[in-house]
């Protein structure tokens, strides 16, 4: 690892103050949870035309069920990973407001982080295509008829996950938004940085005057354009080295 470069970053932390993480699916990698895009990734097994589209879900939402009923099984069986763990550490520490994710894995908030803002939703909630009726996922006036979840009004549920074509939760997006104008710094760990209109918020905060920390095995569309430290590697070797080096520092 470039220690000039990790300094910095953990310089950038102790001077700025008040910053936010923003997350994707690379960080939960190393706990088990795969990527998309990655050659090892979801997209690789799983066509994303077929499974990650909201027409698709209205087409044939068994099919998509049985997707998320693996995932699901993923989730429960993961634990947060040294890369959750810094990122909770720093909310702890006063260093950062939250964390702003794509992940629906709940990781970050397993691995203590309080403001956890998921711009693509989680797992742990279903809703109604039909009704727009929204329940949790262990209200019993669910049906789960064969094993599938039945709306009150006899439609299939959809998890709360936000698929292709699927607007985000205003409320979330626009808070986190908010979040990120504030920021003084952003920390953005394992994302492609290429799904719209998540994509948006790193440049927006840079725009704001925020100093964007990425790290990523790999460089990513946001690395030549808006990224002022760009730390290569593991986000779960990174993380902790950011956090140790900030406690040093302070
Ligand atoms: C590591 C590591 C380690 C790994 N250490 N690094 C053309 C242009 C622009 C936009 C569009 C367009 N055509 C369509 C759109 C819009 C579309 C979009 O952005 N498409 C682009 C892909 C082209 N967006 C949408 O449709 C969004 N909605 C929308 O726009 O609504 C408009 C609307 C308004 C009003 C009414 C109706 C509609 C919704 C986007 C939803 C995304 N959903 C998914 C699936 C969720 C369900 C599921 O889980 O199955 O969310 S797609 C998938 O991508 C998932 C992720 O959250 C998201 C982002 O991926 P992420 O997290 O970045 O993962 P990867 O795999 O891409 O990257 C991992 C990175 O980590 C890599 O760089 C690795 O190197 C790295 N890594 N391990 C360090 N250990
Ligand atoms: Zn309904």
């Amino acid at each position: 690892m470039d220690e000039k470069k990790l300094k910095l970053a953990a310089k950038s932390i102790l001077e700025k103050k008040k910053g936010i993480g923003f997350t994707g699916a690379g960080i939960s990698t190393a706990s088990g949870v795969p990527d998309f895009r990655s050659p090892t990734g979801i997209w690789a097994q799983y066509n994303p035309r077929e499974y990650a589209y909201i027409d698709s879900f209205r087409k044939n939402p068994k099919k998509i069920w049985e997707f998320f009923f693996l995932r699901e099984k993923e989730f429960n069986q993961a634990v947060p990973n040294p890369g959750h763990t810094a990122l909770a550490e720093l909310e702890n520490l006063n260093y950062i407001d939250g964390i702003i994710t794509q992940n629906i894995d709940r990781l970050h908030s397993r691995a203590g982080n309080k403001n956890v803002y998921e711009l693509h939703g989680s797992v742990g909630e279903l809703v109604c295509l039909e009704c727009s009726r929204r329940y949790k996922r262990e209200d019993s006036s669910v049906d789960w008829k064969e094993s599938f979840p039945y709306c009150q009004c006899g439609e299939i549920l959809k998890p709360s996950v936000v698929l292709f074509g699927e607007a985000l939760p205003h409320d979330v997006f626009n808070m986190a938004i908010e979040i990120a104008l504030k920021s003084k710094f952003m920390i953005v760990a394992g994302t492609s940085g290429i799904v719209y209109p998540a994509a948006q918020i790193p440049y927006m905060a840079k725009r704001n005057g925020s100093f964007i920390i990425e790290a990523n095995m790999e460089a990513t569309p946001l690395t030549s354009s808006i990224t002022d430290v760009f730390l290569q590697g593991r986000v779960e070797e990174i993380l902790p080295l950011i956090v140790e080096n900030v406690k040093k520092m302070s």
